[in-house]
């Protein structure tokens, strides 16, 4: 059987920034995301018995190497989980800038878990889907959920997912301003670990963001978007500051970054509530209202061009089809 899976990339507003477990991606902080319409991945998974490899095909392309290498080891624990050994094809379209910093591998693992698990013959609740599919990636075990979600820390069995609120009737959008759409140089896995074993204050940084999960989850219940923003700011920065004072140092930020992040200061002078966040990339998202979309654009006119804008709102859960 044929099964595909639409799964939805996240921004983390508190970020997974470092494991305890390299081999079973268990995260060192509790961290907190709002899921998002505008970008996500379709995948389609059906496991074929005269295959002698999986074949992956993504965005009209037959891959090889180390991606392809990636999804085989996920399938194997699908396999497993299964108790089959037919290999099998996936059928990958993203709806994401790929390996921009918007966190294409949350909605990429997100949805083969869930069209691979059908299509493997198990039924999954959400939080099996949710531990799946942190065997592909961190951060896809929050895209397996609409709106606000929560991954903690723990073991194999314990560290997964779970909703805030999966449906935000509030007005929160996230304006991404893409300052740079090629791959990263530094991956986000490799960054973390760097981060871990190098930057002096990790602990530090660990001890802080584990402190921000209530107030962040106050703030989504009073749909306090100052608060929130703030939180979200703060820690973004902080991971930011883990990797410049990591030891060789590095540094995803660009100069244009900076300009989009101060323009947020600014707004936020003014009494417009506009706040930066930003992952292992350039490119900054702007937490903000839709009302003030207006004002915004026409503040960042003056560095980036308007198709380098994009807006999001929040978005919905996986949704799996057969066919
Ligand atoms: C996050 N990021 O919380 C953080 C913030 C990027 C910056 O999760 O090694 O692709 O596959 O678990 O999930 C990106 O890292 O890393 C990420 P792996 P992942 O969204």
């Amino acid at each position: 059987m044929h099964y595909t899976a639409r799964a939805h990339t996240n921004i983390a507003l508190l970020k997974y920034w470092g494991k305890v477990d390299e081999a079973l991606i268990t995260p060192t902080t509790t961290s907190i995301s709002l899921t998002l319409d505008e970008f996500y991945t379709d995948t389609t998974v059906w496991f074929d018995k005269s295959l002698q490899s999986d074949q992956l095909i993504l965005d009209g392309e037959t891959i090889s190497g180390s991606a392809a290498q990636k999804v085989s080891r996920f399938l194997d624990v699908v396999r497993e989980m299964a108790d089959i050994n037919d290999k099998a094809y996936v059928v990958s379209n993203n709806h994401v800038p790929t390996a921009a910093g918007l966190a294409s591998s949350a909605s990429a693992f997100a949805a083969l878990a869930g069209a691979a698990s059908k299509a493997a013959g198990l039924n999954l609740s959400v939080t099996e889907l949710s531990r799946l599919a942190r065997h592909g990636s961190g951060s896809a075990t929050r895209s397996i959920f609409g709106g606000f979600a929560k991954w903690v820390p723990g073991d194999d069995r314990t560290s997964f997912a779970t909703p805030i609120f999966e449906k935000v009737d509030w007005p929160i959008q996230l304006l991404t301003v893409v300052i740079n759409d090629q791959p990263k140089k530094i991956g986000s896995r490799l960054g973390m670990q760097h981060a871990k074993n190098t930057a002096p204050f990790y602990d530090m940084w660990v001890r802080l963001a584990n402190s921000q999960v209530n107030d962040m989850i106050l703030a989504i219940q009073q749909h306090d978007i100052v608060k929130l923003g703030e939180l979200a700011e703060a820690n973004a920065l902080q991971m930011h500051a883990m990797n410049t004072t990591s030891v060789p140092s590095f540094n995803y930020l660009t100069d244009k970054s900076w300009q989009v992040i101060m323009i947020a200061q600014e707004l936020r002078e003014q009494g417009i509530p506009v706040y930066a966040t930003m992952d292992a990339g350039p490119n900054v998202k702007l937490i903000s209202r839709p009302e003030d979309t207006f004002i915004i654009k026409k503040e960042l006119a003056n560095i980036v061009t308007s198709s380098q804008i994009i807006i999001a709102s929040p978005g919905p859960g996986i949704k799996v089809t057969s066919g």
